[in-house]
């Protein structure tokens, strides 16, 4: 069956539903937490079936995904499976309906991403500690990890940013945050990242879009999404707090793709962030001194500014754009990637790395990933990338940690 119609099946489904229970179905309103009851759907195993069962499970609202030895995948919400269990058949609820597709199961959902951090810190309880920046628009934390030796401590060390993910659908970076921690962590060992990890603090955001990410993968087929999920959604990377819309980098149509929001900081997950980097000045001293904001893909390492054509404007001196250049020229040897001012690229305002530098002179690059080209398939290369794509960016990544204490 096409997406199309199995949408548009849910989407008759829900209604009756409603039609059914209009007191519940009348709570509609775009709030924080998880959907309402009526509305879960889950995937089942039914063992047992013909395709006259298989027709009456459809006939019923229900669908079948796929059968095989007479064993149907069936999609179902909770009302429906309940119907279908009183009708005789048996359902087992499979683990994990929010998950990545097959091929794809070695990314992160959230809540995977969330075990996994717990994991890095109980393995490494000295080294790693993990908090959250706040809630998302949706409710979810948004998980911060913190690595470096005491890291119970503040102590006065050069501290340093990794963040992805600000965009749903770029999947790939929410691995390579993942790998950045895991590596800094379990390699511990070695004598250059003990160097490093003991001499530096080190904040990651594996994912900072939560409910974006979520969204594109929990109905078990790509969405495609790239903003949040505040109404029709806001494009995070448009809603920074510097020269937010000044330039025509941005969209103020709340439909498209890049909608900057109805004002700088609209978005909780941008807020958040920002509020936390604004926390990190100490006696008038920012101490985060470089970052990496990662997306996908190009594989391009970008500098700002985004919202001018010009190396040198407010804000910028020759200098610390030939820094800008220099560090991003290496930082591109190691990977391959191109190297060049974000604006080269295209215009953008209200971006993260114009405010982090414009606001916070945070030394501050997005990394665009594997793979160079392509369409909408190029935000889903197969899980089996995951590994030599991130490994690809540890010299970038070591360079970023260099430099912070520069
Ligand atoms: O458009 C973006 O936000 C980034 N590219 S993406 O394809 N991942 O959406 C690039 C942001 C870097 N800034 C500029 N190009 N000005
Ligand atoms: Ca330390
Ligand atoms: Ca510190
Ligand atoms: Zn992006």
């Amino acid at each position: 069956m096409s997406s199309a119609r199995r949408r548009a099946t849910a989407v008759a489904a829900a209604a009756s539903l409603a039609l059914l229970l209009p007191v519940q179905a009348s709570v509609a309103a775009p709030q924080a937490g998880p959907a309402p009851a009526a509305e879960v759907t889950g995937v089942y195993t039914v063992p047992d079936t013909d395709s006259r069962i298989r027709t009456d499970i459809n006939a019923s609202g229900a669908q079948v995904l796929g059968a095989k030895d007479g064993v149907a995948t069936v999609e179902a919400t909770t009302a429906q499976a309940e119907e279908l269990r009183s009708n005789g058949l048996t359902l087992q609820a499979q683990a994990s309906p929010r998950d990545f597709p097959p091929g794809d199961e070695a990314y992160h959902n959230y809540d995977e991403m969330v075990a996994e951090l717990d994991k890095i810190t109980a393995d490494h309880p000295d080294l790693a500690a993990k908090s959250s920046l706040g809630k998302s628009f949706e409710g979810r934390d948004i998980p911060l990890l913190k690595i470096s030796d005491n890291v119970a401590q503040d102590e006065d060390e050069p501290e340093v940013l990794f963040d992805c993910n600000q965009h749903a659908r770029e999947h790939l970076t929410t691995e390579m945050c993942l790998q950045i921690a895991n590596r800094l962590t379990d390699e511990y060992a070695d004598p250059a990242v003990k160097e490093s990890v003991d001499n530096r603090e080190v904040w990651i955001v594996p994912s900072v879009n939560v409910d974006g990410s979520t969204y594109d993968v929990e109905s078990g087929e790509y969405q495609g999404w790239r903003k949040n999920r505040q109404d029709t959604g806001t494009d995070l990377n448009r809603n920074w707090d510097y020269l937010w819309g000044c330039c025509g980098g941005a969209s103020d149509d709340p439909q498209d793709e890049t909608y900057r929001g109805p004002q700088a900081f609209s978005a909780p997950e941008t807020a958040a962030l920002a509020e936390f980097i604004d926390s990190r000045v100490i006696d008038g001293t920012q101490q985060i001194k470089s970052a990496i904001d990662f997306h996908t893909f190009s594989e391009l390492v970008l500098w700002p500014f985004g919202h001018t054509q010009d190396d040198v404007t407010e804000g910028m001196t020759q200098q610390e754009y030939d820094r800008f250049e220099k560090v991003g020229t290496e930082m591109a040897d190691s990977n391959g990637y191109t190297p060049q001012q974000s604006s080269d690229l295209y215009t953008t305002d209200g971006d993260s790395l114009d405010w982090m530098w414009g606001k916070h002179k945070i030394l501050a690059f997005t990394l665009e990933m594997y793979p160079s080209g392509g369409g909408l398939d190029g935000f889903y290369p197969p899980g089996d990338v995951i590994e030599r794509e991130t490994a690809r960016n540890n010299a970038a990544v070591d360079i970023v940690l260099r430099e912070a204490g520069a």
